[in-house]
Parts: structure tokens; sequence; C-alpha cells
């Protein structure tokens, strides 16, 4: 088996091989793209006789997009979905959450990566830590971090440049919460401190730190882009209401939704694909997955997993839709279901495993 450290060097070589297609020209006429891969992609671009409705790219890549006086050849992300699409928990950066679980006993990370079916080992933490992968490097692989309460200090491995840093920010009983809250690419260090309900944001686009106090010692942090503005919002659920409370860090302002019962797991993501994270909770009582999209305002419900599992939410199919999952510890076996309905489910883990899809869900 090849060392650790040359595994990730692999992946950044790769990932440069890839970055290289973006300096391939894109020129014509009078053209105008109002939403790139970078902001987000979707929407309608348009400009002179030329649109593009819905789409961040060609079908395949080296193709020609042609229309009117514009043409795009062989942009960044003409490789298709896989390459232009960030995943949540993507150790291997082929735009599919990958089967992961961090392993107490041990300390150490096992991830299934989907790209290639290759499984990839690597020690990181200790029992008492808490997990924290993100993407803090901003190369669209999600890192391995952990949180070390005792210290208040986060150990991360970049993926791009397979160095490790660690980082003091926040005391013991934080939650430690990444999020891409300046929306540069790049998870920043979040914290909540559930003591006083304050919130403190290192943000890694400029180094500012951003302080502001925001829930109570009861509620549950659940930080998500619901506006789909690229930017995370800090956000709490209450659990006594059932009631979310998003705030606006530009405004100061906040927003409240009522989803979901005391006793409820929030499993805030992206289920619809719209670019905004959708209110959604797990009920452990009946197993019951209750989300609510964000855009269409549909309602849905779906019972998926039995008692004791773990949700472990991932977009496993890279469709850009998250999808309901449980990883179930008497089995060591995880269970998806898909968008489209589609079941996946594979055998990945062990019993007191975390997985690290379950990171974030309180
Ligand atoms: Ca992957
Ligand atoms: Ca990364
Ligand atoms: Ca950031
Ligand atoms: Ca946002």
């Amino acid at each position: 088996m090849c060392s650790s450290t040359l595994k990730w060097f692999t992946m950044a070589a790769i990932f440069c091989l890839a970055a290289d297609f973006h300096t391939v020209a894109q020129s014509g006429g009078s053209f105008t793209i109002t939403k790139s891969v970078i902001a987000g992609g979707g929407g309608q671009a348009s400009g002179g006789s030329f649109s593009v409705n819905g789409t961040i790219g060609q079908a395949a890549a080296g193709t020609t997009s042609v229309g009117g006086a514009y043409s795009v050849e062989s942009g960044f992300w003409a490789g298709g979905e896989g390459v232009s699409r960030k995943a949540p928990f993507d150790y291997d950066g082929d735009g599919k959450s990958d089967y992961s679980v961090f392993r107490p006993s041990d300390g150490t990370w096992y991830l299934a990566l989907s790209q290639g079916g290759t499984m990839y080992v690597q020690p990181w933490g200790a029992a008492t830590d808490k997990i924290v992968p993100g993407d803090y490097d901003g190369d669209r692989i999600t890192d391995m971090a952990v949180y070390r309460p005792a210290e208040g200090k986060w150990y991360v491995i970049y993926s791009q440049s397979a160095t490790i840093n660690a980082i003091q920010f926040g005391l013991n009983g934080d939650f430690p919460l990444p999020q891409d809250f300046d929306g540069d690419g790049r998870s920043d260090f979040g914290i909540w401190r559930p003591s006083d309900g304050t919130w403190y944001l290192g943000l890694s686009q400029t180094g500012s730190m951003y302080v502001l106090p925001f829930g109570l010692a009861t509620d549950k942090p659940v930080p998500a882009d619901y506006d789909g503005d690229g930017k995370s919002e800090i956000a709490v659920w209450r659990p006594s209401e059932g009631r979310w409370y998003v705030g606006n860090l530009a405004t100061g302002g906040f927003g409240t939704f009522d989803w979901g019962l005391n006793g409820d797991q929030p499993v805030v993501g992206d289920y619809s694909g719209d670019g905004r994270s959708d209110y959604a909770v797990y009920r452990p009582s009946n197993q019951t997955w209750y989300r609510l999209h964000t855009d269409t305002f549909a309602v849905v419900e779906r019972q998926w997993g039995v008692a004791n599992d773990i949700p472990a939410p991932g977009d496993f199919d890279g469709d850009g839709k998250l999808d309901i999952a449980v990883f179930r510890p008497s089995e060591a076996k995880w269970y998806v279901l898909t968008a489209t309905q589609a079941i996946l489910s594979q055998t990945f883990g062990v019993a007191g495993d975390r997985p690290t899809e379950n990171a974030f869900v309180f």
C-alpha cells in the first residue's frame, strides 16, 4: 500500500492537471456569463444570440458549444458534472461523497474513495476529538480534520499540499462548525459556544474574526447556505419550538421557520439541488426523514433506517442533491436512498465508527 503522503500528493497532481484545462480560451462577440461554475452554476446565461440555460458546461470534454457570435471550447467545466460540482465529504474530489468513517478506538480515518474504489486509511486524531471535515484549502477535496476540545485546537490535513496545520480557535465545550461563511471556497474555522450562545468565525478571505451572539444554550447549531449565495449563514434550531433561526451576517437580521419536533436531529443540506440548503430533520423515534425543499416548498417525508441507525446524508451519486442515508452499526453497512429513489448499499466500517457524513448532525 502506498504511503498516505504519496497518495495525497497524487491527488494534488490530478487536480493540477484538471485545473490546466482552465487556460483554454473562451471567446466571442457580445456575450455575458452571469452565473458561472464559480458563482454556483445553474441559472440562465445569455448574450447576443446565445443562451445557456441551467447548465454549467458542456456534456463532454473537448466539444464545442456554438451559438451566434460565441463559442466555448474545452472549458474547465467541460469534463462534466463530476469535475465541476463540489460535493460534501468528497475526499477524492470526483463530485461524489465517499463512504467514510472515523474510528475513535484507533484515531483513524477510513475512506472508501468513490473514484477508483480504493480505500484510504489515515491515522489522524484521538478518541476524544471531534471530527471536522471540510475543504479548508479550497481545492474542492474534503480535508480530514479534527478539533481537540481540551486544547481548543483544530488539526487539519490540507489535501492540496499534503501539509498539516494546527490552529487555536475555540474552547472546550464549543461546537466546531467549519463552513464557508465568506464565500471564498474555503471552509472557515467557525465555532458556536452554547454557554453564551455566541458564534466566532475566523474568515479565510480576510483573516478577520466575526463575533455574534446568536442562539440559546439548548439550541442545536445548523449553519448552512440557506439562500444559495455561496456563503453559509449562522443558524440554530430550537428543539423546544421546532424552530429554525437563520441569521444574516451582512445585515445582522434573522429569519425563522418552523420545521421539526423536539427530539429530532437536524440533517440540514441541499436535497433538491438548487444550491440552497433545505430544512430537514431525522426523527430517531420512527426513523423518518422530514424535509421541506426551499425552492418548491415541497414536503418530503420518507422512512429510512431502523432503530439505532446513524443518519449520514451525503451526495453519493454526485447529482448535486443530498441523498438521505444511514449507517447501520449492527451490520456495518450503509443504506442510501438517492433523489431518483435508487437504493445504494455498501458494507463499510465497523460498529463504533462515526460516519464523517454524521460529523455535523447533533
Ligand atoms: Ca468522492
Ligand atoms: Ca481540500
Ligand atoms: Ca471561507
Ligand atoms: Ca447564504
